[in-house]
């Protein structure tokens, strides 16, 4: 399997977040790719590219205009401003606000265009998010010449990331413009299964009313564990898109083998959607040690992931999301891949 690296993930290099109130060192740092791509060299795992820069036109197809517009010039505004450092949103259009007009204000752009203040936008942002978007779309190409699966290696992550806002890290969602440029290159129906601990919001908004991409996820239960406010088991899509949403939501601290039964329903229900390829968005918070997270999967658990979705024989995109167990992380992501690829 080749690997697309976005060697350019480390213009993205928040300093801090905000965790349980308190202004914190960020989770989301550039060691976690430089783990990964570390740890498939030691493997020897396959070849690592450079993406082949694209067009826009591919990520305006999942995101809106204005949202990107916003987002390419967002920090240098904020420098503009008199705005140091990372900028974070802090105020939004809650209910019965009005979230359907732009404003001028920068201040309040940045919370209609976003939905935590968790996610701090840095002046490498776009360039790091975009080039993930690049890595996305030369995964779709390389699979399109004929290769079975690829890996993306890109961060910032993508799957909170919505059509028209940022969150949870995220910004530009790799994982839905890889499926809908796979949609756009043949693929008649392409299903989503996204493994990361914390529930794809931003993944289900984009693909909630459409019955050609069938999205998947097995995350904590939004009850208690991020996102909190969408991820419930009655979110099964709307209009067309009825029937092609399914939440696996599980309880924080549930044992490995909980985890791999919701894998097993997710699976029998994507067979059922017969899908001419799968993206997969690849998140290892699930693992026991990871700082944020709290589901139990241990390093040796993670082939018999990357094993199961292999045996399926369907062309896989794996896309690189959350895992913040920075010693770990390669150990976790490798795992799944070599999994896969010793099927
Ligand atoms: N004060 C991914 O794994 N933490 N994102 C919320 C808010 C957000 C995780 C803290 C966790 C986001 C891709
Ligand atoms: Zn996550």
């Amino acid at each position: 399997m080749k690997t697309i690296y976005n060697a350019i993930h480390t213009l993205h290099r928040a300093e801090h977040e905000f965790f349980r109130g308190a202004k914190v060192p960020a989770f989301e740092k550039p060691e976690r790719a430089d783990w990964v791509l570390a740890a498939l060299q030691k493997a020897n795992f396959g070849e690592v590219l450079a993406p082949v820069a694209h067009h826009d036109a591919a990520i305006l197809k999942i995101h809106s205009e204005p949202y990107v517009n916003f987002l390419r010039g967002a920090h240098a505004e904020y420098l503009a401003l008199g705005g140091k450092g990372d900028a974070f949103p802090a105020t939004w259009p809650i209910r019965g606000m009005r979230a359907d007009i732009e404003p001028k204000n920068f201040a309040a752009r940045m919370g209609l265009y976003s939905f935590d203040a968790g996610s701090p936008l840095t002046s490498g942002t776009w360039a790091a998010t975009r080039g993930g978007a690049d890595c996305a779309l030369t995964a779709v190409d390389l699979m399109n010449a004929g290769e079975q699966s690829a890996f993306v290696l890109t961060r910032p992550p993508g799957h909170h990331a919505g059509r028209d806002f940022f969150g949870g890290y995220c910004f530009l969602n790799h994982a839905a413009i890889a499926a809908q440029a796979l949609r756009d290159s043949g693929c008649a129906r392409v299903a989503i299964l996204d493994v990361d601990y914390h529930h794809g919001n931003g993944t289900q908004d984009i693909f909630y009313a459409r019955d050609d991409v069938f999205f998947a996820s097995i995350h904590g239960d939004p009850m208690t564990e991020y996102p909190f406010y969408l991820g419930h088991a009655d979110e099964t899509g709307t209009g067309v898109g009825a029937g092609f949403n399914l939440n696996l939501p599980l309880a924080a601290g549930c044992p490995v083998a909980t985890w791999f039964a919701a894998l097993e329903q997710a699976i029998e229900r994507i067979e059922a959607f017969k899908p001419d390829a799968l993206v997969v968005s690849l998140g290892v918070d699930t693992f026991e040690g990871d700082p944020i997270s709290n589901f139990t999967i241990k390093t040796s658990d993670y082939p018999l992931l990357g094993e199961r979705i292999a045996r399926l024989k369907w062309p896989t995109l794996f896309a690189m999301e959350g895992g913040y167990a920075v010693a770990e992380i390669g150990d976790n992501v490798v795992g799944v891949l070599q999994g896969f690829a010793n099927a």
